[in-house]
């Protein structure tokens, strides 16, 4: 595996999306060039102020967790702890004895007090299709609205995977420093695709992969990305990640189905359903999914889909 320093230069603004070119910082950016220059052309950025005006950004810490939320009992990997227990178990963990990875909430359901506490949604993020009732909910039954993971060093995100349906990724450090490695599309060829999930790698312990196994995985171009506390990373739909904490880490997360991810969305969409064993209803979907998509367009260019805040699923 090949990688580039990622945080040491911004490249020139305009080129395409490809994994040569070094993830920018960038700060103060209007919506529309952010669209124009991020989003469109799908090139991953770290926002360093998109979530500034958040109430818990700057005082998102273990220590807040550990005072205000404590005592709440929250479940990784079927087993039960207290915050502060779980938060301990974090603080002590290490690269050669990991504590859990990725303890990670949907914050809608896990720590419902917290939502005004990382408004407002960015505007960089909106429309968001997500939410509106013409599109099936059933699509995202296993998509978290908007996630909170705690982590600690040494934690290692399980799989490579670019996320489910080709939504955008989102992801705000609120504390600590993690690490993300990121591929382009288009090597899926070299990342030995997971055929019954091919949103995924089935590529084992790929943190530190057995180069013999996977032979072709060593020519996969990639880049580490390291995201510091109140930055904001933006991956766009498509682009394979894995990330692991550097040190105590919490970060939130969330996807985006806007516009311009949607023709990629109900590509996959329906591909899942084809694979699922039902063409009829994978045409079906599609037909209904590409009628929809520039009523949704319309619409949009009113205002519509651009009020969207957390737990509206
Ligand atoms: O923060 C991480 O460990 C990676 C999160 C991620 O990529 C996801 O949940 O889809
Ligand atoms: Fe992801």
């Amino acid at each position: 595996m090949n990688t580039i320093d990622a945080n040491a230069a911004a490249s020139p603004v305009g080129m395409s999306a490809d994994v040569d070119t070094p993830v920018e910082r960038i700060a103060g950016i209007g919506v529309a060039q952010f669209i124009a220059t991020y989003r469109v052309p799908r090139r991953p950025v770290i926002l360093t102020d998109a979530a500034r005006a958040w109430p818990l950004y700057g005082h998102c810490t273990p220590d807040y967790f550990r005072t205000h939320y404590g005592d709440h009992r929250v479940r990784v990997r079927g087993k039960d702890y207290r915050l502060a227990e779980l938060i301990d178990l974090l603080a002590a963990s290490t690269v050669d004895k990991p504590g859990p990875y990725p303890c990670k909430f949907e914050v809608a359901k896990d720590f419902r007090e917290l939502l005004p506490q990382v408004t407002p949604r960015f505007a960089y993020s909106l429309p968001d299709r997500q939410a509106h009732p013409l599109v099936p909910q059933k699509l995202f039954q296993y998509v978290n609205n908007l996630e909170i993971f705690f982590g600690g060093p040494g934690g290692e995100f399980p799989y490579l995977h670019y996320d489910v349906m080709r939504l955008h990724a989102w992801i705000t450090q609120l504390h600590g420093d993690k690490e993300f490695t990121v591929y382009a599309p288009g090597q899926e060829h070299l990342l030995y695709i997971n055929p019954d999930m091919p949103w995924q790698s089935s590529i084992r312990d790929h943190h530190h992969p057995d180069f013999e196994r996977y032979p072709l995985f060593r020519q996969a171009r990639a880049q580490k990305v390291v995201v510091r506390a109140g930055e904001t990373l933006f991956l766009p739909c498509g682009w394979w990640h894995t990330a692991r904490s550097l040190n105590q880490t919490i970060s939130v997360a969330f996807d985006q189905l806007g516009p311009d991810n949607w023709r990629d969305f109900v590509g996959d969409v329906v591909d899942e359903r084809r694979r699922l064993g039902s063409p009829i209803k994978a045409l079906a979907l599609g037909l209904y999914l590409r009628v929809l998509g520039p009523v949704l367009g319309l619409a949009e260019r009113f205002g519509s889909n651009r009020g969207v805040q957390w737990g509206q699923r």
